[in-house]
């Protein structure tokens, strides 16, 4: 599997950043299939030089009410992807998907993490598939499946809830042969949480989180609650201000990596937090 991630060190180091790369064409046409790997390929690019520690590269969109994939044409769409990025650079990937086929595909073609919104549950299989491959693995935090998980979700105290949940799913991908120093724990802010009610105090205690010893993967980026949030209810394109804002919050909380569409931005707001941390 190559390059495997190895967290920073809270005290000394900023969070990892992971720059997204989607490959989700709205054409099936040949000619669309080419022009979506060929701007995947230059997203990817970009992402590297704006000082991208880590890409995640995903083909099926988990917003609230999208629709599932077949597992080859998800295959198809990040596979040659991942490939083209691995041929140029030694940048560590990640695959963003929850089915096993195409994280194996994803692994032959040069990723060494399997990021997973459903924390390896999706399929009977994906436990195994993740011990087999022995990658980083991602488990992520999610109340249902994206059709469902907004349908009014219900949570007590929230970050308990959540961290329970994950301690227990690394418990069980440890038992089916993940090796500890593999997994990493996602609170899947916007995955089955009300948009201000649950994402709040979810971020407000990453702290709980992060004492559970694994490190700590944060996807704030461009979500609903910062648009629920803004006066004017800013529309995902223009959630930049509050992407940051909340990135910060999970640097200062001790997460080892930040999911993120504005990579520039970002990597300039922790080297500013950090150089501030370190003043003190
Ligand atoms: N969020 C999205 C997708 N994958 N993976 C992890 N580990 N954590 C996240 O918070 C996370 C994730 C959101 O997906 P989507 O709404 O499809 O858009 P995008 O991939 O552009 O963020």
């Amino acid at each position: 599997m190559g390059l495997i991630m190895s967290p920073p060190t809270p005290a000394s180091a900023r969070p990892r950043v992971m720059g997204i790369v989607n490959v989700t064409p709205d054409s099936f046409s040949d000619g669309g299939r080419h022009a979506t790997f060929e701007a995947a390929l230059a997203l990817a690019r970009r992402l590297i030089a704006e000082g991208a520690d880590i890409l995640d590269v995903g083909g099926e969109s988990t917003r609230p009410g999208a629709e599932p994939v077949p597992a080859d044409v998800e295959a198809a769409r990040v596979v040659p992807v991942i490939a083209a990025i691995r041929a140029e650079s030694a940048i560590p990937l990640s695959v963003d998907t929850m089915k096993p086929q195409v994280a194996r595909a994803a692994a032959a073609a040069g990723a060494s993490m399997w990021n997973d919104v459903t924390a390896l549950a999706h399929a009977a299989d994906s436990l195994a598939t993740a011990a087999e491959l022995g990658c980083d693995v991602v488990l992520m935090h999610m109340r249902g499946d994206p059709r469902s998980m907004q349908h009014a979700p219900v949570y007590g105290d929230v970050a308990a809830e959540v961290a329970e949940a994950l301690a227990a799913r690394a418990q069980s991908a440890m038992a089916a042969g993940v090796a500890r120093e593999r997994i990493w724990l996602d609170p899947g802010v916007g995955f089955g949480k009300h948009r201000t009610r649950h994402n709040l105090p979810l971020i407000a205690h990453l702290d709980r989180l992060v004492a559970l010893g694994f490190p700590v993967l944060l996807g704030v980026s461009r979500k609903s609650f910062i648009g629920a949030l803004d006066p004017a209810g800013a529309g995902p394109r223009e959630r930049l201000g509050g992407s940051i804002a909340a990135a910060l919050a999970g640097a200062a909380a001790g997460v080892a990596a930040l999911r993120v569409h504005d990579v520039r931005e970002t990597v300039q707001a922790l080297s500013v937090w950090r150089a501030i941390e370190a003043a003190r």
